[in-house]
């Protein structure tokens, strides 16, 4: 069942799957042959080495490239438009693969920690990429950074962990008017809030690790694309390099994007009363939160990211403490229901210090200036019920 009309709900427990054509099984069976037999060389069922080609890898790559809107998920060949690999840096490194020495990337200033990283103390030495990072919630930023050698503008949208905001149709226009490829990080949003590749944009991110996965059991990632040439050229550095996602991280991200949609819905619902909760409380500084009034770009969340045509501003919050690094410590470590540890996305609430933990390969210079202090907590809202949530968080802040 992949009829294109239908809701988001049905497509991610159905979309790439139908049962298996000998046994009838319901859930794409999980291939971990390494090799397939051929009648003669180069005559096989279209399934070589499992590198190249795995059934069960395709079924999720299937699904997440129909899921993100991408026209080539019926393409009868192997380029179709979705791409797992085996984390989340893997795939962003597959797409800087396709780049050339002497390029220029032009990127978000708040990313997640890992892929500040792999931009400024890998690719940039080991590819000869130039990358420049800037405030892309501010469109003029954007015109204002690029250069004749700009070859992708790489933006996050909610950021990890300052949640700014891009307005992916202007930063998909303006792409577009210079010829440059734009890719977006849709980890915290999913398809279930917002489609970049109807927005314009060339490419979909994912670190399946979090809200695909729902989980916090895999490590993947993900890539997908609407344009044809892009998913040969994707599809071919996906071979070349190797950093496939295995078959059966395959499975268990197939199966935690059946329950995306509900998941999604749960986390919304949960993150607006926890954030609308810790707005007034004396002991929290500042909530950010994309539909919370008080956020700067709550339009364009409101605009963007939907459920059903309803504003919804994902599972993610972003609380300053009142207190230093020691009362942040003793919030953290009181904490009961919700976990102290890095990731996100899960069915379970996470908390986690960016300074310390996640972003702690920013230059400390950059965290200053991105509002990443000492007394900044990230909190992943699960799927708990959200009284309890609530109260831990409640009786957490008095230790303040
Ligand atoms: O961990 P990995 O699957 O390689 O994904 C990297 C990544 C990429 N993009 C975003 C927005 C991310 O949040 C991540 C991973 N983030 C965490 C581990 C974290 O706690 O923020």
């Amino acid at each position: 069942m992949t009829t294109p009309s239908a809701h988001m709900g049905t497509m991610a427990v159905h979309a790439g799957q139908s049962p298996c054509p000998t046994t009838g099984a319901v859930m794409p069976p999980v291939y971990l042959s390494s090799t397939y037999a051929q009648q003669s060389p180069g005559e096989h069922a279209g399934f070589e080495y499992t590198r190249s080609h795995n059934p069960t890898r395709y079924a999720l790559e299937r699904s997440i490239a129909r899921l993100e809107g991408s026209t080539l998920c019926e393409s009868s060949d192997a380029s179709f438009g979705g791409f797992a690999f085996s984390s989340g840096l893997a795939a962003i490194s597959c797409l800087l693969d396709t780049l050339t020495a002497g390029d220029h990337v032009l990127a978000m200033d708040d990313l997640y920690g890992g892929t500040h990283r792999l931009f400024r103390q890998v690719r940039a030495r080991s590819q000869g990429l130039n990358f420049n990072f800037a405030d892309l919630s501010k469109l003029d930023e954007v015109e204002a950074a690029i250069t004749p050698e700009t070859k992708l503008l790489w933006v996050e949208t909610p950021t990890n962990p300052m949640l700014k905001l891009a307005d992916l149709e202007a930063i998909a226009a303006i792409a577009k008017d210079r010829g440059i490829l734009c890719a977006c990080d849709n980890t915290f949003a999913t398809p279930i809030l917002q489609r970049p590749l109807a927005s314009g944009f060339d490419v979909v991110m994912h670190s399946a690790t979090k809200y695909l996965g729902g989980h916090s059991d895999v490590v993947g990632g993900i890539l997908v694309t609407g344009c044809p040439q892009l998913a040969e050229t994707i599809r071919f550095h996906q071979n070349s390099v190797g950093s496939i996602l295995g078959p059966f991280d395959s499975y268990l991200v197939l199966r935690g994007i059946k329950t995306l949609d509900i998941r999604m819905r749960a986390h919304c619902q949960g993150a607006a009363q926890i954030a609308a909760m810790l707005s007034s409380h004396p002991k929290v500084r500042l909530v950010v939160y994309p539909t919370h009034s008080s956020h700067p770009q709550s339009e364009l969340a409101a605009r963007q990211m939907q459920i059903d045509g309803t504003p919804v501003g994902g599972g993610m919050i972003t609380i300053e403490l009142d207190g230093d690094l020691a009362g942040c410590r003793r919030f953290l470590e009181s904490l009961d229901v919700f976990t102290l540890a890095e990731s996100l996305g899960g069915v379970e609430s996470l908390a986690n210090h960016p300074a310390i933990m996640t972003h702690a390969s920013v230059p400390a210079e950059d965290r200053a200036a991105l509002g990443i202090n000492d007394s900044l907590v990230r909190l992943s809202v699960g799927i708990e019920d959200v009284r309890d949530l609530i109260a831990d968080l409640q009786s957490a802040l008095e230790a303040i």
